[in-house]
């Protein structure tokens, strides 16, 4: 298995619960090493840009609102499968089915304020960390 990085998003709901350490321990307990953080509150333009490939649904204005109420915490992920390992650390988008355990059962409210974001598949993962991190802020370990 091919080491991998994703990208994550701790979503403002998350950060004012204050379980970012939390997280992060789940994600170091599954062998996810942090190689890039930094706490932002997203412009407008940003959430717009990052979730570009879902403008036409029709939650696309409520995730970007739900996205800019506050700050979040963006990381960069790196180990063993890590895109789906987080997928399964997350847990399902919406959090009634997501299962027992997961970030997102544990901690999410709704299907907005859902605690996380992480990358789906390789290309994305690829675009989303290069989004916000430049190469040189991402520390391979
Ligand atoms: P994410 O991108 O945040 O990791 O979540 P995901 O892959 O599980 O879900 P995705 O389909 O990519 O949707 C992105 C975010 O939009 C919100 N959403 N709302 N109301 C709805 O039907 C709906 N569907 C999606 C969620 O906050 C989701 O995380
Ligand atoms: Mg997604």
């Amino acid at each position: 298995m091919a080491v991998e990085r994703t990208f994550s998003i701790i979503k403002p709901d998350a950060v004012a619960k204050n379980v970012i350490g939390e997280i992060y321990s789940r994600f170091e307990k599954a062998g996810l090493k942090v190689i890039a953080t930094r706490m932002v509150h997203l412009s407008r333009k940003d959430a717009e840009g990052f979730y570009a490939v879902h403008k036409s649904r029709p939650f696309f204005k409520d995730l970007v609102d739900f996205m800019i109420s506050g700050p979040v915490v963006l990381s960069v992920l790196e180990g063993e499968n890590a895109i789906l390992k987080n997928r399964e650390l997350m847990g399902a988008t919406d959090p009634k089915k997501a299962d027992k355990g997961t970030i997102r059962a544990d901690f999410a409210q709704s299907i907005d304020a859902n605690a996380v974001h992480g990358s789906d598949a390789p290309e994305t993962a690829k675009g989303e960390i290069a989004y916000f991190f430049p190469e040189h802020q991402v520390y391979s370990r």
